[in-house]
């Protein structure tokens, strides 16, 4: 989509896709309908004039955002809006300019763009200029609230952000410290409630004016099927995957209730959100030690080797570098180093959630993260990655088309590369001291995976099940709090460790609710990822079982890959998945494989316990 493929990517994106129904500053409003009837040749010059219309919009776009989120001021949040407002009502009026082809015999290119036009951006706005602007003012104020938030203690004195304060819930055993970090995270985004209420409003009627039903159903036709399959779809997956999530689930809760005690984390019952070492339970990496399966096997502490090996922020990503290079992937350009943000400015505010850009959508390739000296941002700097080549290797194509195959593809790459970071990968980098010689030292490893792999699926599901019911208005703005934690319950089994209320908006302490990122996206890369995974593994001709396959240094694995970055969003995604995987289907088995040893260990451990919620 755009150029950066968070939130920001998103928004823009969403932004960015409704562009102008006043005359653009800059721009001219899309190309006039001819009088007459509408024909293909007509249509495939509209298409080509708004592919260059997009262009010069959406690079001015993400060059006004890549500033703001890299300094937010009133000035840079005021000169994004604007931008942004622009690109909204260009948009919104090209959707409308293209109706007029329905149901004309087109080319196939022709056709797709003008799909893509319509569903892939995750905002469109109203026509009516002061709505469209408001619109554009709230989504930035939103994300700006995020990015500047912070917790300063009941005394208002000692100030601390999310990354100090995520550093606590990663990292501490005591209840009341993680306690405190928690709650104060999620004091941040009370505020923004009515913002975000009206948000959702204003969002609808833009895309209600492009024929959806509601902003969730416009997500939901991004997937080359109706928006009802789609939604069986994602049940259809999650089904796959639950069993195991739930034999997951039932061993860490036991484990934690032994080290917090009975009362604190009882037998049956939900865990408290503030016990998995990530402020949104979202992945539970970090209490690794705590649950590790056989204690003293191997050391798999990545952040000591990293500490040891002296790695620095450019270090890290280097290092993500080296791994597309020795797949055969051409390097990331001169600009890439001289452009990027890899470390938190201290004279500033910015939006230090991870993202990759390209700004000019002609492989000017970025990354913008606060990266820090951890395993967990190692990943981070591959899925960034990840994206960047997929920019990379689609740059050529006509905006439009420079997408992912779906938004799913787009997260999958780089985690699917990572799936081959193995201890053998790690040894050699240094990072660990010694390989996992037996059965004990695999199923370490693997739960050291599990835990954010297998974790993260229901809360990938449930983040948009509740924006699509917000959206359709089966969730009122007074019940916003009370929807968001019974599905916590529900999918996760978690409960927030303290009494909430509807004077709480815990939604929006997760970047992607103010930033108007869809998330069903993650959800899709989980699964997604040990299906490239496996054809990767396939490409390069290995025999060994899927958690042990790295496709390090293999050059067929990279042509693999590159074949289908390259197809941007040219072909509807059964066709990039086909490509690649030789299957048309999303589909959860080569997880459930990759995980199969720790899933039979993990059955007998439970053997006995009361487990589910
Ligand atoms: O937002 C991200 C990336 C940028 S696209 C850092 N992720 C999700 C999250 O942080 O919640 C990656 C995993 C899920
Ligand atoms: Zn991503």
């Amino acid at each position: 989509m755009s150029p950066r493929i968070d939130k920001t990517r998103a928004l823009l994106r969403a932004l960015s896709l409704a562009i102008l129904a006043t005359t653009p500053s800059f721009a001219k409003p899309p190309p006039k309908a001819a009088a007459g009837k509408p024909t293909a040749v007509e249509a495939k010059a509209f298409v080509d004039r708004v592919n260059q219309d997009l262009k010069k919009l959406w690079v001015k776009q993400a060059t006004a955002d890549w500033i703001n989120k890299t300094y937010i001021t009133d000035d840079t949040e005021r000169n994004v809006a604007t931008v942004n407002d622009e690109v909204l009502g260009y948009q919104a009026q090209a959707v409308k300019d293209a109706a007029r082809f329905q149901g004309l015999k087109l080319d196939p290119d022709t056709a797709r763009m003008l799909l893509l036009l319509r569903v892939s951006s995750s905002l469109a706005a109203p026509s009516d200029p002061s709505r469209r602007q408001e619109l554009a003012g709230l989504g930035t104020r939103l994300e700006g609230i995020y990015g500047k938030g912070k917790w300063c203690g009941a005394d208002g004195k000692s100030c601390r952000d999310l990354q100090q304060l995520s550093n606590v819930i990663k990292s501490s055993r005591k209840w009341d410290e993680l306690l405190d970090a928690w709650t104060g995270w999620h004091t941040i985004s009370r505020e923004m409630r009515p913002m975000y209420a009206r948000f959702v409003e204003l969002a609808n009627e833009g895309a209600r004016e492009i024929k959806f039903d509601n902003g969730g159903d416009m997500w939901r036709s991004a997937y080359d099927m109706t928006p009802a399959d789609f939604e069986k779809e994602t049940d259809r997956l999650w089904q796959q995957v639950k069993p195991l999530y739930d034999e997951l689930h039932c061993y860490v809760r036991a484990q934690l209730s032994r080290t917090y005690g009975k009362d604190k984390v009882p037998e049956g019952g939900l865990i408290p959100a503030h016990l998995l070492g990530n402020m949104w339970a979202q992945e539970w990496g970090n209490i690794y030690p705590l649950v590790e399966p056989y204690p003293g096997q191997s050391s798999l502490d990545v952040d000591a080797g990293l500490k040891a090996q002296k790695f620095d922020e450019l270090k890290m990503v280097k290092t993500g570098e080296a791994f597309f290079t020795s797949l055969g992937l051409d390097p990331l350009p001169p600009t890439f180093w001289e452009r990027s943000m890899f470390k938190k400015p201290r004279d500033r505010e910015v939006v230090c959630h991870a993202s990759a850009w390209d700004v000019m959508y002609d492989n000017d390739l970025r990354i913008k993260m606060c990266v820090e000296i951890k395993e967990e941002d190692l990943i981070t700097v591959h899925h960034e990655l990840g994206h960047n080549y997929y920019f990379h290797y689609y740059y050529k194509l006509p905006v439009l088309f420079q997408q992912g195959a779906n938004d799913g593809f787009h997260e999958a790459i780089g985690d699917a590369v990572a799936l081959s970071i193995t201890p053998g990968y790690l040894k050699q980098l240094g990072l660990i001291p010694s390989l996992p010689a037996d059965q004990k030292g695999l199923i370490n490893n693997q739960m050291r995976t599990a835990l954010d792999k297998v974790a993260f699926l229901p809360f990938g599901k449930l983040i948009d099940q509740w924006r699509w019911d917000v959206f359709s208005g089966k969730t009122r703005t007074a019940d916003y709090n009370k929807a968001w934690w019974e599905l916590r319950k529900k999918y996760q089994g978690i409960a927030p460790p303290t009494a909430r209320s509807e004077s709480d908006f815990d939604p929006g302490a997760k970047y992607h609710i103010p930033a108007n990122v869809p998330y069903t996206r993650y959800f899709l890369a989980r699964i997604l990822q040990f299906q490239f995974h496996r054809a990767l593994c396939q490409a390069a001709g290995s025999k060994a079982p899927l958690h042990e396959c790295s496709v390090y240094g293999n050059k067929e694995a990279g042509k693999r890959l590159t074949a289908m970055l390259a197809l941007g969003a040219s072909k509807p995604w059964p066709e990039a998945l086909q490509a690649m995987t030789g299957s048309r289907q999303m589909d959860a088995t080569a997880l459930l494989d990759y995980f199969a040893p720790l899933r039979g260990w993990l059955k007998e451990k439970n053997q006995g316990q009361k487990c589910g919620w």
